[in-house]
């Protein structure tokens, strides 16, 4: 009987997906960040053939090289800013992720904090559940912005960009997008100036790669121009937009409001935005429902199956 090829496992991944894994390969699981982590990188890092990790927990160049025998990476989530495909590259890795099964659920909640932000969705259910309503209160609840019809700044039309303005039409939204180039084959108007997209934009949806190439894209300049009736709606990277411009923006009043699934330092969220009815925050769950988080742990799996059968990956990421 052949042997069961060796992975290591970087950090807790779904339930089924750790089932799986373990009823076809042998694997081991990394000690958390620390000294134990070094001695058994040290004393075991030549047995694993196979690392597998996810978009949060990525791999490092330090990780990578400390596995001489490393011959795959099999990543759940699509993201790849936190992990070094570039080193992994250099020493002829392949490296699998799960693009594009989970772009509607990603689009759904971009959507979701749209309606919730610009219809005050969260706001009111509080208002609702504390009684002020039944208080029949002089200053009744604040009006909402008109989602449909609205005009939709996307920045970042790939997959999940793409996604999104698919689901505009069906709220007769007027789309506009800005990439670093325009896409030939989209029907969308390209805006080459950022700035200019969240000028013209009632909701500017953020949905780039992460990474040091969009570190704090959306900047105090970028708010200011979307301005005090634009909301501004975050499912891509924390890092994308510059938090301490964004609370300021938020406190001030200076743009309509914000919803946010992701942030710079996550799990942290800087406090300031706890006391604010203009923003509305959720835990990076965009790609969480049951359906899309089994397709991603079987893209795992696929990747890797085909890794070990001698076959391309299904879904292999390319240096940018
Ligand atoms: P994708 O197809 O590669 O799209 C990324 C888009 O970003 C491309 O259109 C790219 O266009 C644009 N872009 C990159 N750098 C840019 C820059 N400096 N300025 C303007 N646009 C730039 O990726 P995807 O599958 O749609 O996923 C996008 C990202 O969503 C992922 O990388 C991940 O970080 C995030 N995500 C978040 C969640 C979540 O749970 N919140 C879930 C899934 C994905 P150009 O190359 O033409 O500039
Ligand atoms: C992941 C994500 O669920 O795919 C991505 O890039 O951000 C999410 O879909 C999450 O990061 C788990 O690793």
């Amino acid at each position: 009987m052949s042997q069961r090829p060796v992975l290591l496992q970087a950090l807790s991944l779904l339930p089924s997906l750790e089932e799986q894994l373990a009823e076809t390969y042998t694997v081991h699981r990394l000690p958390p960040a620390g000294p134990e982590r070094e001695a058994f990188l040290a004393a075991r890092g030549a047995e694993f053939e196979g690392l597998v990790t996810s978009a949060a927990g990525g791999a490092g160049a330090a990780l990578i090289n400390a596995l001489p025998k490393l011959r795959v990476i099999s990543s759940f989530g699509v993201g790849l800013d936190q992990l070094d495909v570039q080193a992994a590259a250099q020493r002829g890795i392949p490296v699998g992720y799960t693009p594009d099964v989970l772009n509607d659920c990603v689009a759904d909640l971009a959507f979701a904090l749209v309606l919730a932000t610009g219809r005050r969705i969260p706001e009111g259910d509080r208002f609702v559940r504390v009684g002020r309503w039944e208080q029949k209160p002089a200053t009744p609840f604040p009006l909402g912005r008109k989602v449909s019809g609205a005009k939709l700044g996307i920045v970042g039309l790939g997959r999940i960009g793409r996604t999104v303005a698919r689901r505009a039409s069906g709220f007769d939204m007027e789309v506009r997008y800005h990439n670093r180039r325009p896409l030939e084959d989209a029907p969308w108007t390209y805006e080459p100036q950022l700035v200019e997209l969240a000028r013209w934009a009632d909701f500017l949806v953020v949905i780039t790669a992460g990474g040091a190439g969009t570190r704090h894209l959306i900047d105090a300049k970028v708010l200011d121009a979307l301005g005090p009736k634009g909301f501004l709606v975050n499912v891509s990277r924390g890092t994308v937009v510059d938090e301490q411009a964004l609370v300021q923006a938020l406190q001030h009043k200076r743009i309509g409001g914000a919803g946010l699934d992701v942030f710079e330092r996550e799990p942290q969220v800087p406090h300031e935005l706890f006391t604010l009815d203009n923003v509305v925050m959720v835990p990076h769950i965009a790609s969480a429902t049951v359906q899309t988080r089994e397709a991603m742990a079987q893209r795992v799996m696929d990747n890797l199956a085909a890794f070990f059968a001698g076959q391309p990956l299904p879904s292999a990421a390319s240096v940018a």
